[in-house]
């Protein structure tokens, strides 16, 4: 059999809340119809984690298959070299296929594996949402005219219309939306009016039950990963969609609401926009008569708080910021409406993708293939533990601390070390220690560590046991930190 196309669409900051089909709180509100024909029509994962949840990190994983402190890739501010990791564009490339990037890159270096390529530019690579600039393959920069989502899906569409039909094909669509501020299509001003959206029950949470580190500690401004802070953004008359107005005298409550309704009214519209999007890539495959033939996926780099816990932004390894959404197509091997529950982790989806090529998987590849599991096989490879870490130490004034953790069918374990260690733009100040554990099946969003309970230390200790040997497989020892070694010893 011909090796199958495969169309990889990748949003910025998507949350599988905002995702119909995934049958949040805002499902009631919003929908994306284009995006759940994906999973209708194919499988819907609902535990695939990003292994460091933000940009850059989270990039560099999906394209190497491997942890930042091996590609070098642990911050923001890290950039990726080519030439030192496996490479999964170049790799389908030598195994025959035609390969195009389109859309958000943000690895701080040129693509490399690709046969035509154009990445926004300008804001350190987070491009911007109206007549942005690219950077294109041989010929340098390009400015275009217009709306970043439809300037980057008509890239997409003029590619797939062009290419040599006898080839496979590789085409990474990489969105800019919806990452902050959420700039939205003008088509979907109206698309929220006279609708509340539901506000999560956590919006107010009292934070006491977690550990001293993952509180705001004293923080001597209001942390801008919160929504309290994006309500004094919004009410700047300049901010990019409008200022939020007639709040003045509301109380402190009345004011977390009104952000919350312009962050998701914003946000949502923005993923209008993509929705939008899949829907002329699907129904170009299929006027291609080749949409079967394709593996489509479709992710976000990581998940974002949509006003869970008071924030908002990502980093953090709570579930909605750390999850993702993982969608695939292909009949071939997929039973429609399949829903999945297995664990999967970012440096997965390059061995996976490179299974469907019918590609070799490079040995330094740290994941493994999930072709198998998506397709139900029972005897199929599963993963066990998800190891995460957040490396960018306070950066950027969100007062994250850097932590790490393992997640496991029904377990996550957070350790909080706090210290800057010698991750690039990590911040010098050192904040406490702690560890948190929770239930993810009793408590689903996080909203009571259990570490320190008496009736939870057998667990604790038998993960905390699992997370070293994590750390261990993946040769992420930490050994050359004392300081580190000693916080572990924190009992709360
Ligand atoms: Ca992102």
């Amino acid at each position: 059999m011909r090796q199958p196309n495969i169309l990889y669409i990748m949003s910025d900051d998507h949350a599988a809340n905002a995702i119909s089909c995934y049958g949040s709180r805002l499902a009631a509100v919003f929908h994306t119809p284009n995006i759940d024909r994906i999973a209708n029509e194919g499988a819907r994962l609902g535990n695939f984690f990003s292994t460091n949840a933000i940009c850059t990190p989270a990039r560099a994983s999906i394209m190497t298959g491997q942890y930042g402190h091996i590609n070098g890739v642990r911050t923001l501010d890290d950039a990726l070299r080519p030439e030192g990791s496996p490479n999964l564009a170049a790799v389908l490339q030598e195994a025959g296929y035609d390969t195009a990037l389109f859309g958000k890159w943000h690895l701080h270096c040129e693509p490399v594996g690709f046969d035509e390529y154009k990445y926004l530019t300008k804001h350190g690579g987070q491009g911007t949402y109206r007549d942005p600039d690219f950077a294109e393959k041989d010929r340098g920069a390009v400015n275009c005219r217009g709306y970043v989502t439809d300037i980057i899906t008509g890239m997409a569409l003029d590619w797939l219309r062009a290419r040599d039909r006898r080839r496979p094909f590789f085409l990474m669509c990489h969105h800019k939306a919806p990452h902050d501020l959420w700039e939205y299509p003008e088509r979907h001003e109206h698309l929220f009016d006279g609708l509340d959206i539901p506000v999560p029950d956590s919006l107010f949470e009292n934070k006491g039950h977690r550990s001293l580190a993952s509180r705001d500690f004293g923080a001597s401004v209001t942390p801008r990963s919160t929504v309290r802070n994006l309500y004094e953004m919004f009410c700047d008359p300049d901010y990019v969609t409008g200022p939020l107005t007639g709040t003045e005298n509301s109380t402190f409550e009345e004011k977390g609401i009104a952000a919350y309704q312009k962050y998701l009214r914003d946000y949502l519209r923005t993923v209008a926009g993509i929705d939008d999007s899949v829907g002329a890539l699907l129904a170009e495959l299929e006027e291609q008569a080749t949409l079967d033939d394709t593996v489509v996926i479709y992710t976000s780099d990581q998940g974002m708080f949509l006003g869970e816990h008071d924030y908002w932004d990502k980093r953090w390894s709570y579930e909605e910021s750390l999850r993702s959404p993982f969608l695939v197509r292909y009949p071939r091997e997929i039973t429609p409406q399949s829903v999945r529950d297995d664990l999967m982790a970012n440096i997965d989806v390059a061995p996976t993708v490179l299974d469907y090529g019918e590609a070799d998987v490079p040995e330094d590849m740290q994941g493994f293939s999930c072709r198998g599991m998506l397709g139900g096989e029972p005897e199929a490879a599963r993963r066990q533990v998800v190891y995460f870490r957040y490396w960018m130490h306070l950066a950027h004034g969100l007062h994250v601390p850097a932590h790490y953790g393992i997640r496991t069918d029904q377990w996550k374990l957070i350790f909080y070390y706090g210290l800057p260690l010698d991750a690039t733009g990590a911040q010098k100040e050192k904040t406490p220690a702690g560890w948190e554990l929770y239930d993810m099946e009793s408590d689903p969003f996080e909203l009571h560590n259990l570490y320190g309970e008496t009736a939870c230390a057998g667990v604790a200790r038998e993960l905390r046991q699992k997370l070293h040997e994590a750390k261990q497989q993946y040769d992420n020892t930490d050994e050359q930190y004392p300081g580190l070694k000693e916080r572990l010893e924190v009992t709360e």
